[in-house]
């Protein structure tokens, strides 16, 4: 402990240091979408292999009008020895997050020039808000930081304890860490940039001044831009998350079939019986539970058994099997489009928002098309979601034809090189007929302009409604195609149980959960991470 305090009181100390040169974020009037650093000319950078990446994190929005000129001196200020030269020289491989610096560095002086340094220089001063004027550079810390972090387990939330001990409050401390923290696991210090101001400009917009109110949001931020989203602790996060959220299917489901085991000595009609009913009322729907309950039946058969005791295993092992991920390809011909379709205030809109987030914390270029132009107020809060999470937006305003909206928006997001298109698109169930065509013709005029797009349809259902997401599926799948489905407000519903009706009753594959409002709420579908929060694991 006391070696931790010791690193502790060296950060206090660094940060009580005059950092002249670094606007606190609160000074940084924050737009909504803060043009991103695109890097300046490939001649003012010094990239290591290590340090190429294709595309900058984020380079949505449009270059800021004047570059900011004072970034300049900010490079001398760092003469010597960058703590990115802590990005060794060892192979990076990718994908294994090892924190692998070298605390002596081994850099020749021409370093200096580092991107790092260099990257901020089309960047607002208002939206910088840590440069990379970071005094000491080589002070002491970070060697014994270094340590702290390659002695703590290898989880990206172990590293966040380290980096945030002793810091409460966003500012140059916490952006000095974060820059350290990408530069250890040798991500080129561009990105480690952009993240940063990326970051700030949001704590700036959402008005959090605290470690606390964001904590959660950086670490899947970081999960997602140091691609550490596999990573155990992740997946525990949404383990947690996802057995909270199904608290209430759980009640509905495992506390009845644990009443259910208590109450037979062996399994025999009348367990069958009371089975069915359960899986009724918790809205897994008829014909899937009637499907189940035949999987079940086999299953017990062939395992010649009779004993209640085993049963809460052979259901685990039919769930396991309903929930096994497909293999799709994922490859497609940039850019990406993808429809969201669903009925009103399932949560697409929202959904959308988190999709780009996701794709935006990856360095994807995002261009959002309002194609609800039913109503005035549907197209406004797309903007808003969009400016929100750094993504460009498309409209022709209210009551323009979607399709033409979808075709237009195709040709920008070809012309200007977007990786990802969403298609928002309205969900007035009472003109079904006008709906399913407008989808169908929005499909079209994509297909002619892009082949292969849309290249994902993905229908956005609301857990909350149970039974009516079986009937929406259906209905949608055979009007318009689906290709997956992502499941909202999973979380606090006690009809959780649909997910087990939608992936026995139709080949589509649940591809994200919705699990609150906010953005890091919605999260991959883990089919065998939902089969064990939802019976319990032994
Ligand atoms: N609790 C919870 N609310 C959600 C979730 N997804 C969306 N919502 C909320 O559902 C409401 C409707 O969402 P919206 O995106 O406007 O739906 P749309 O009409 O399909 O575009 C909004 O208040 C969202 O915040 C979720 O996963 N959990
Ligand atoms: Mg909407």
């Amino acid at each position: 402990m006391g070696f931790f305090s010791k690193i502790k009181k060296i950060w206090k100390t660094e940060e009580e240091s005059p950092t002249a040169a670094v606007p606190s974020p609160e000074e940084a009037e924050a737009p909504a979408a803060a043009p991103e650093p695109e890097g300046p000319a490939p001649t003012d950078r010094v990239v290591t292999p290590e340090q190429q990446v294709p595309e900058p994190i984020a380079a949505t929005a449009e270059k800021p009008a004047q570059p900011e000129p004072e970034a300049a001196p900010v490079v001398s200020i760092a003469p010597t020895a960058p703590f990115e030269a802590a990005a060794s020289e060892a192979d990076a491989e990718p994908g294994q997050p090892v924190i692998e610096p070298e605390p002596t560095p081994a850099t020749p002086p021409a370093q200096p020039a580092a991107p790092e340094a260099a990257a901020p220089a089309t960047k607002p001063a208002a939206a910088m808000p840590a440069a990379s004027a970071v005094s000491g550079e080589n002070a002491p810390w970070r060697d014994a930081l270094v340590i702290e972090l390659r002695q703590a387990e290898p989880k990206l939330s172990a590293w966040l304890d380290i980096l945030l001990a002793g810091v409460t409050e966003p500012g140059p401390g916490l952006w000095d860490r974060l820059r350290f923290l990408f530069a250890s696991l040798q991500a080129p210090a561009d990105e480690a940039d952009a993240f940063v101001a990326k970051f700030a400009d949001w704590l700036a917009l959402m008005e959090y001044d605290e470690v606390e109110l964001f904590r959660s949001e950086l670490q899947y931020r970081l999960a997602l831009a140091l691609d550490l989203e596999d990573e155990e602790d992740e997946r525990n996060r949404l383990f947690l998350k996802l057995s909270e959220g199904l608290a209430k299917t759980k009640d509905q489901i495992v506390k009845r079939i644990d009443g259910l085991l208590g109450s037979h000595t062996v399994i025999d009609e009348a367990f069958w019986e009371e089975l069915e009913e359960i899986l009724i009322m918790a809205d897994v729907g008829y014909e899937p539970a009637a499907k189940l309950m035949d999987n079940l039946r086999e299953k017990v058969r062939k395992r010649g058994t009779t004993d209640p005791a085993v049963f809460k295993d052979i259901l685990r092992e039919e769930l396991a099997e309903i929930f096994r991920p497909q293999k799709t390809i994922k490859a497609i011909n940039p850019p990406e489009v993808v429809m969201m379709i669903g009925v009103n205030g399932v949560g697409k809109t929202t959904t959308i928002a988190k999709l780009a987030h996701r794709d935006i914390m990856r360095g994807k270029k995002v261009l959002i098309a309002a194609g609800d132009t039913f109503r005035a107020a549907a197209i406004e809060q797309l903007k808003i979601w969009a400016d929100r999470v750094g993504a460009s937006f498309y409209t022709k305003g209210e009551n323009a034809d979607p399709a033409a909206v979808a075709f237009e928006a195709m040709d920008k997001a070809l012309t200007e090189g977007f990786d990802v298109l969403y298609l928002d698109t309205a969900g007035r169930l009472h003109t079904k007929t006008n709906l399913m065509e407008e989808l169908r013709k929005i499909r079209r005029v994509v297909a002619k302009k892009h082949t292969g797009a849309p290249h994902r349809s993905v229908l956005v259902l609301d857990a909350t409604t149970g039974q009516n997401a079986l009937s929406q599926t259906k209905l949608f799948n055979e009007a318009a195609g689906v290709d997956e489905i992502i499941l909202t407000k999973l979380d606090g519903t006690a009809k959780g149980g649909v997910v087990v009706g939608i992936a026995l009753s139709f080949g589509v594959p649940i591809t994200y959960v919705g699990l609150g409002e906010k953005m890091e709420d919605l999260r991959p579908f883990v089919g065998q991470d939902f089969a064990q929060a939802l019976l319990g694991v032994e």
